[in-house]
């Protein structure tokens, strides 16, 4: 370590004594925002032993987590929530963010960072919430984003709101770093503690202070770079991945054209040691894929840079609920039936497999489509309790009894071993297939006399 970096830690060490708290796991750890990554974390570190306070605004949000169990349906969450609150009293909650910052040596922000009805970032949350804390900040602090946030967002609104709201300077007084969450919905607690982690800090003292903290949960490794270059690999890793389902769905476009099977087509092409390419289906959804490339494009068009690929992939995935619709419509008129007298029976809600989270679900599009022209929408789903204004049920029979055509919109497990010998008997004949995610095998539901439309093939 060169003399710079000792004196710092020195520094550390001696002002605040923040560094050897965080070794103890004596320091306090705030958390705003316990959304579907903000209390697995918060979670997570009152298991390691630190004591936790997290805040929302939803009241139901705080008070489930007050009696031991949690709003959200991840694996593990439930147990990990009940151990934490009930068993070794590491964890409360409180709707308000200044008793968080108030109580803690130590905040984690991880709001939602939406886009607006124009495309454009809707920081108001973060915002919000950098005043709490900044109006609240003690010296020696240590205030962490998680958030998915526009390049420079770090260093041009949220330490600035911090040093207003405070009067105290950043670096001098308090510290503050960016380290994005990179978890995956339905594997989040395996996926904090595993995956590497990114930090950047607005000072050396910051990123280590960071480093050391989130190396108590996580096994991964975990990585520092300046703060504007991790902002940008965080939303680099989403827009690769949604210009990658882009090139999936694009190539099950032509495959459908050309009347080739395109799963076919993508599984042996990834059997290549160099090629990953994803799975096509009805369109993409979530809180974080649909959005993160927006942060991205709006940075380029201020600066006057032409996307083209990311801007023509998110308008791509964008299109795939209309080809479901699409293909719900082709499919009825094939057995010579009219949509407008026909009953749809929409299996699944959720944006992806084995989730509640229906945020920005490519089912939105078709039931909502399907509903303005007045057609018979039911819809199921075993994790939701509604949907955008169909007949929703949680019993499958229920929706798809009658039903002129069934469509598969979410690959939740319940739907991967249907029993087509039911439902042919529970649909009307002959027992129309549309699956959007690929789940069944066409010759499968070719076999029972029924008929198969697929996204790809
Ligand atoms: N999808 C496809 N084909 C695929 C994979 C996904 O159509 O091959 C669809 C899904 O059905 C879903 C959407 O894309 O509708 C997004 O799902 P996802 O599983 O790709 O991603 P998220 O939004 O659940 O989580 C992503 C993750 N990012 C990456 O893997 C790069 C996660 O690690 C991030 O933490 C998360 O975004 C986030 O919060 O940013």
């Amino acid at each position: 370590m060169d003399t710079g970096k000792i004196m710092q830690m020195a520094r550390l060490l001696n002002d605040t004594g923040l560094y050897d708290r965080i070794l103890l796991k004596d320091a306090r750890i705030g958390v705003i925002g316990l959304g579907y990554v903000g209390l697995p974390m918060a979670a997570l570190f009152a298991d390691k032993g630190f004591n936790v306070i997290g805040a929302d605004l939803n009241p139901a949000i705080v008070e489930r987590v007050n009696i031991g169990r949690s709003p959200i349906n991840e694996v593990g969450l439930m147990d990990l929530v009940r151990r934490v609150v009930v068993n070794k009293k590491k964890l409360i909650a409180t709707t308000e963010g200044s008793e968080v910052v108030e109580k803690s040596d130590i905040v984690i922000i991880i709001v939602q960072t939406p886009i607006d009805e124009n495309k454009q970032p809707d920081l108001r949350a973060l915002e919000g919430a950098c005043r709490t804390v900044g109006q609240n900040l003690r010296k020696g602090q240590l205030i962490v984003i998680e958030s998915t946030i526009p390049p420079g967002t770090t260093r041009k609104m949220v330490v600035p709101l911090l040093e207003t709201e405070s009067g105290l300077s950043s670096g001098d007084d308090f510290f503050v770093a960016y380290s994005p969450e990179r978890a995956i919905p339905t594997d989040t607690l395996n996926e904090i503690k595993t995956n590497s982690r990114i930090i950047g800090g607005i000072t050396p003292e910051s990123e280590e202070l960071a480093r050391i903290l989130y190396q108590n949960i996580t096994i991964g490794e975990v990585l520092t770079e300046d703060v504007s270059v991790v902002e940008a690999v965080k939303l680099m890793e989403n827009t690769y991945r949604d210009v990658n389902i882009a090139l999936a769905n694009e190539f099950a476009l032509l495959c459908h054209g050309m009347g080739i099977d395109a799963m076919k087509a993508i599984n042996l092409a990834n059997n290549h040691p160099r090629v990953n390419v994803l799975t096509p289906g009805p369109g993409v959804g979530g809180h974080c894929i649909p959005k993160d490339p927006y942060f991205l494009i709006n940075e380029a068009e201020r600066i006057g840079v032409d996307l083209k690929l990311i801007n023509n992939a998110r308008k791509l995935n964008e299109s795939m609920p209309h080809h479901v619709l699409k293909l719900i419509d082709e499919s009825l008129k094939d057995s010579g039936k009219d949509l407008n007298d026909s009953k749809i029976a929409v299996l699944g809600i959720a944006y992806k497999g084995n989730t509640d989270d229906k945020r920005d679900t490519p089912s939105e599009v078709v039931i909502k489509n399907l509903l303005k022209a007045d057609i018979n929408v039911f819809s199921h789903d075993p994790f939701v309790t509604q949907d955008f204004g169909g007949k929703f049920s949680n019993n499958m029979e229920e929706a798809v009894t009658g039903a002129d055509c069934l469509v598969i919109m979410t690959d939740h497990d319940a739907y991967r071993d249907l029993d087509l010998i039911k439902l042919k008997s529970i649909m009307n004949p002959p027992g129309i297939i549309v699956d959007g995610r690929r789940l069944l095998k066409p010759e499968a539901v070719k076999e029972k006399g029924m008929k198969y439309f697929g996204v790809g093939c």
